[in-house]
């Protein structure tokens, strides 16, 4: 018997049980999409099967052994989250074209060549050498042509394989140069808003030599929010389109929430200038620090959602201080909702879901 596998997810095909991955009532010589992809492509009903991390390490260590041009994903809003540590060790050595996914998100008065650069001097941070790096949208074609140029420049004859941690873009980065450079208009791979949607490896020949793009499954990070909140809100956070950033002057004693998903109070500061860059739809609330801790008790889920009401009592906070210079402009990144940078002298508190919280320098500078 041929095995036969889903074209949107990989997985193999099968009829026989429905609660498992592959599954397609009528499975023929001629099936191509199994249930799960079809539904996902054709009615939007997100997937319930998704990866594990045992898919993705399978396929990562595979992928480590071959020779061939890796493409190593990010999620630009979720840089430091998808800047996996666990994925640069497994990387490390290897021929890595870095590519920036979800610029689109970003204001349009950020140039590429300044993330370009913070991005290398973040490489270089953790001394990881990458052949060439890449910003680009999947989602509006932005700079997929330069990217193809470059996958073009460094792929000497070999397959190229798209890794990365799950949800950055692995598959509409695939699925965008795959329909600029052919005369396709649909997607070929499956794509969600959830993590672990791509279930295996899919290979699809697109050079001469049946040299192939080649999609992975995502490394699911326990890092990430989305492994913490409900899907409900995935929405709310997850920035859609362009970022307008908010931008407050702020003083000794204040605090701001990003909705209840975190906080950041300030103190031992004259004159603050705090630029958030989070969701459009992520209400962020300016208050005094001494109302903090009463809104953390009484509006968590309510005026201060998401999170939601339901799933208040299941999340835990963790508080983390942060000592700035004001010598230079400084990032604090959240995980999976944003990034705060921060113009000045201060103490900054920061508390928020218990998810780790980075301190960069500015990206947007
Ligand atoms: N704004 C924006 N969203 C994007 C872009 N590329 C992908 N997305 C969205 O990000 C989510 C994840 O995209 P996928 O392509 O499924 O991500 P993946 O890396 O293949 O994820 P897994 O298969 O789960 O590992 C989807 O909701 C996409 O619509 C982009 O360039 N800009
Ligand atoms: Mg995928």
């Amino acid at each position: 018997m041929i095995l036969r596998k889903c074209k949107g997810c990989g997985a193999i095909l099968q009829d026989e049980d429905e609660n498992k991955a592959g599954f397609i009532p009528n499975l023929t010589k001629e099936s191509k999409y199994c249930k799960r992809c079809f539904r996902l492509m054709h009615y939007n009903e997100l997937p319930k099967i998704v990866a594990k991390n045992s898919d993705y390490k399978h396929v990562i260590d595979n992928v480590v052994q071959k020779n061939g041009l890796i493409v190593f994903v990010v999620d630009i809003f979720q840089f430091k989250s998808s800047f996996s540590q666990n994925m640069i060790e497994k990387l490390r050595n290897k021929d890595v074209l870095l590519v920036a996914n979800k610029y689109d998100v970003f204001p349009k008065s950020v140039k590429v060549e300044n993330v370009v650069e913070w991005l290398s001097k973040e490489c270089q941070k953790y001394s990881f050498k990458v052949n060439a790096i890449s910003v680009v949208s999947s989602k509006l074609g932005l700079y997929i042509d330069d990217l193809m140029n470059l996958i073009d420049m460094l792929r000497r004859e070999r397959d190229v394989y798209f890794v990365g941690c799950a949800n950055v873009g692995k598959s509409s980065l695939i699925n965008a140069l795959i329909k600029r450079n052919t005369s396709l208009t649909e997607d070929v791979i499956s794509t969600s808003i959830i993590p672990g949607t791509t279930l295996n490896e899919i290979r699809i020949p697109f050079f001469d030599n049946n040299k192939a793009f080649i999609d992975t499954p995502g490394l699911i990070n326990e890092n990430d929010i989305y492994q913490t909140i409900l899907k409900e809100n995935y929405n709310k956070i997850m920035p859609r389109n362009e970022i307008k950033p908010k931008t407050f002057q702020i003083t000794e004693g204040n605090s701001i929430f990003m909705a209840g998903l975190g906080s950041l109070s300030f103190s031992n500061c004259t004159k603050l200038s705090v630029i958030i860059y989070s969701s459009n739809d992520l209400y962020i609330h300016r208050c005094k620090t001494s109302n903090v801790d009463n809104l953390y008790q009484t509006q968590i889920g309510k005026l201060l959602t998401p999170p939601s009401l339901d799933e208040v009592l299941n999340l835990k906070y963790n508080t983390y201080q942060y000592k700035l210079d004001g010598e230079k402009k400084k990032a604090i990144w959240f995980s999976g909702f944003g990034f705060v940078e921060i113009i000045g002298k201060c103490d900054c508190l920061v508390k928020t879901i218990d998810k780790e919280v980075y301190l960069t320098n500015a990206i947007i500078g």
